[in-house]
C-alpha cells in the first residue's frame, strides 16, 4: 500500500482572541488544530472529526462528567495492572495533547506509538518529531511493518514491540475498526471519544466520554492517586466498570440535560 498525496493552498488568518470571549478555551483548542494542520500533523479530515467532537462536547456541557470520571478510574487501574501498555497517537492527538501524552507515557512506562489512518512516511515522522519536541524519548510506529490482524487500512501497521504485543492500548479520536480488531486480538482497549454513539465507544473495553484535552491530565492524576493501591483494589476498580452502563449513563445524561434546557426555554426561564 502506498499513500497518494496532493497539496491545496490554505490561507490561515490569525486574529487575537480576547480572554473574555465566552468560548475562549474552545477557540484556543481550534487554533491548535489549525496549527496542527499547518505543521502537517493533522489532515483536513481531522478538522472534520474535531468538529464532530465539538458538537458532542456541547451536548455534554463541555465538562468532565461522572460517567467519564468512572471510566478514568477504571482506565487508571487497568494501566497499573497492565504488563505491556501502549499509547497510540494519531495526528489530532499529537496536535492537541503532545505534552500530556508524553507525561502519561512517563507516568505509566507505556511507549507512544504513532498510528495513522492517513499514513504517509512524512506524517509518521512529523508526528514523531512533535512527540520528541514535547519530551518523548521512546517513540514507536515509524516504519512499522507488522499488521494488526483483521484490519485492512494503513492503521493495521503496528510494531511488534508495541501495539502487536500490548495487553492494553489507549487511543483517542478515531473510527471503530481498529478498536474492534484490537479487541478481537485479545487486548484491553481504552478509548477517549466524545461521541457515546460511535463504534469505538461501543467496542472499547473502557470508553472515556470526554474531550482528550480534559481527560488525559485527569487520567494521569488518577494513576498517581492509585499508584500505591494494592493489586486487589486495582482489580476491583477495573472489574467493577461496565462499559455499556457508562455509555447508557452518558446518553441519559445528554437526554435529561436537553429536556431540562428545552423545558427552561419553553417556560421562559433561561
Ligand atoms: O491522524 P489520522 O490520519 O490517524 O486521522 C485521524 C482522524 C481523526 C481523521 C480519523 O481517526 C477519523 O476520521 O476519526 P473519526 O471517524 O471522525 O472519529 C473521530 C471521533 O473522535 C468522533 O467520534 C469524534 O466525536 C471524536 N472526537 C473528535 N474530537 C475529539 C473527539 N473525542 C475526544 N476529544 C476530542 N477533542
Amino acid at each position: 500500500m502506498k499513500a497518494e498525496t496532493s497539496q491545496v493552498k490554505v490561507t490561515i488568518v490569525k486574529v487575537p482572541v480576547p480572554r473574555s470571549h465566552p468560548r475562549f478555551e474552545l477557540l484556543m483548542v481550534r487554533e491548535q488544530m489549525v496549527e496542527g494542520l499547518a505543521r502537517g500533523l493533522v489532515v483536513p479530515e481531522g478538522l472534520i472529526a474535531h468538529g464532530r467532537g465539538e458538537c458532542f462536547d456541547y451536548l455534554i456541557g463541555e465538562k468532565t462528567e461522572f460517567f467519564a470520571l468512572k471510566a478514568i478510574r477504571a482506565a487508571a487501574a487497568s494501566f497499573l495492572l497492565a504488563e505491556k501498555p501502549v499509547i497510540s497517537v494519531n495526528g489530532n492527538l499529537a496536535a492537541l495533547c503532545a505534552r500530556e501524552l508524553v507525561e502519561l507515557s512517563k507516568a505509566t512506562g507505556a511507549p507512544l506509538e504513532v498510528n495513522l489512518f492517513y499514513r504517509s512516511k512524512l506524517r509518521e515522522k512529523t508526528v514523531a518529531s512533535a512527540l520528541k519536541a514535547a519530551g518523548a524519548s521512546r517513540i514507536l510506529g515509524v516504519n512499522a511493518s507488522k499488521r494488526i490482524p483483521r484490519l485492512k487500512s494503513f492503521r493495521s501497521l503496528a510494531e511488534a514491540k508495541g501495539i502487536i504485543e500490548a495487553d492494553l492500548v489507549l487511543l483517542g479520536i478515531e473510527d471503530g475498526n481498529r478498536v474492534e480488531a484490537l479487541r478481537k486480538a485479545g487486548k484491553k482497549v481504552v478509548v477517549i471519544d466524545l461521541n457515546p454513539l460511535s463504534r469505538s465507544a461501543f467496542n472499547a473495553s473502557i470508553t472515556i466520554i470526554d474531550n482528550v484535552v480534559r481527560a488525559l491530565p485527569k487520567l494521569r492524576l488518577e494513576i498517581e492517586k492509585l499508584r500505591s493501591a494494592s493489586k486487589q483494589r486495582l482489580r476491583r476498580e477495573a472489574s467493577s466498570y461496565d462499559n455499556r452502563e457508562a455509555l447508557a449513563e452518558a446518553l441519559n445524561y445528554i437526554r435529561s440535560r436537553l429536556e431540562r434546557l428545552s423545558s427552561n426555554l419553553a417556560s421562559g426561564r433561561s
